[in-house]
């Protein structure tokens, strides 16, 4: 028989509750600063409220990227060959991918795509976008990207890969992690495997601001929803007009960091966590970090993870930039 109180043996089998989402709220939430992982950010309101931010007027990444790939497609398509496996990480809609098999499928080419994303509704949501194309069967790796990655290649054929990372995605890792990243694809990958890497370039500061801190709010609440999901998951009793969006240009670090800051000296419960969490006022809860690019910096990056620029193409007037890497041998 356990000898612990009835109070925890209740909070550790509370049915439904992601354990990994728990144990990274605690961590955050104990932590000085305290942080939240963006990836929580995401759930089906989370991921709603972020497909209405790339409608919005001060947002462009998404629109300049699709602008971009919509341009581009026919010479990332010429130098994929007939047969390419297209392995995204992050789908999305599947919309951006769409427009390089529609490429691909108008020079009479069969690819075969993979979807990595560890949110199934994302994944459903971008097989159906993908599968209008005659013969493409999207296949889908509910995973985090590198163990889908990992399947992804295990299943396709060396020297025909592109691995897709879009919509800035790459921006949300520390410098550090984000080389990582790149080394940990660049591993899987063979000599001739390719990765199209969308980033974010610095801009000025009034438009980075007005893109994470939107006038209609709509980044607000995306970033407050974060609150909501632990009042809903875990039991928090988060006051979500007690905390304010905020965002800051870090020009040093070369970030847009998001926070929530509290208006007022508070307590806050989180039931499932066994938790109680005081804020000092003006005291923020950091959300996200969204690091920006000059487009030079993306060959210094490629490179010290294993790849060669082959191309880029630069959205100067958006400030996004749109890079294909070679796999180097
Ligand atoms: C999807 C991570 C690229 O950092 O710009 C949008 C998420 N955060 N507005 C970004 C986001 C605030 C977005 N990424």
């Amino acid at each position: 028989m356990s000898m612990r109180p009835s109070v925890a043996l209740a909070v550790e089998h509370r049915p439904g509750v992601d354990r990994e989402f728990l144990g990274d709220v605690v961590r955050g939430l104990t932590n000085l600063p305290k942080t939240l992982d963006p990836r929580w950010l995401y759930d089906d309101l989370g991921s709603s409220l972020f497909e209405a931010i790339c409608r919005l007027p001060w947002y462009r990444i998404t629109r300049a990227e699709m602008a971009l790939l919509a341009r581009h497609a026919p010479a990332i398509a010429e130098g994929l060959g007939p047969a390419p496996a297209i392995i995204e990480l992050g789908p999305g809609s599947g919309e951006k991918l769409a427009c390089i098999v529609a490429a691909v499928v108008e020079r009479r080419g069969r690819p075969d795509v993979h979807l990595v994303d560890v949110s199934g509704q994302a994944l459903q949501m971008a097989r159906q976008t993908l599968g209008t194309f005659p013969g493409v069967e999207p296949v889908l790796h509910e995973q985090s990207y590198e163990r889908g990655l990992e399947r992804a290649v295990a299943a396709t054929q060396a020297g025909r890969r592109v691995v897709a990372f879009l919509g800035s995605n790459l921006g949300n890792f520390d410098p550090p992690d984000a080389v990582v990243l790149l080394q940990s694809i660049a591993r899987v990958l063979s000599a001739g495997d390719q990765l199209l890497l969308g980033l974010d370039l610095v801009k000025p500061d009034r438009d980075l601001l007005l893109a994470y801190a939107d006038p209609l709010g709509v980044t607000a609440a995306f970033n407050l929803n974060l609150l909501q999901r632990i009042n809903r998951e875990l039991g928090g009793s988060f006051d979500l007009r007690r905390f304010e969006h905020e965002a800051r240009w870090n020009h040093d670090a070369s970030r847009v960091e998001m926070h929530l800051a509290s208006r007022a000296r508070q307590d806050v419960r989180i039931v499932s966590a066994d938790l109680v969490v005081a804020f000092e006022r003006g005291e923020t809860i950091w959300t996200e970090s969204s690091y920006k690019f000059e487009a030079g910096d993306v060959p210094l990056m490629g490179e010290r993870a294993g790849f060669a620029v082959r191309q880029q193409w630069v959205d100067r007037d958006a400030g996004f930039a749109l890079t294909l890497l070679d796999r180097l041998e």
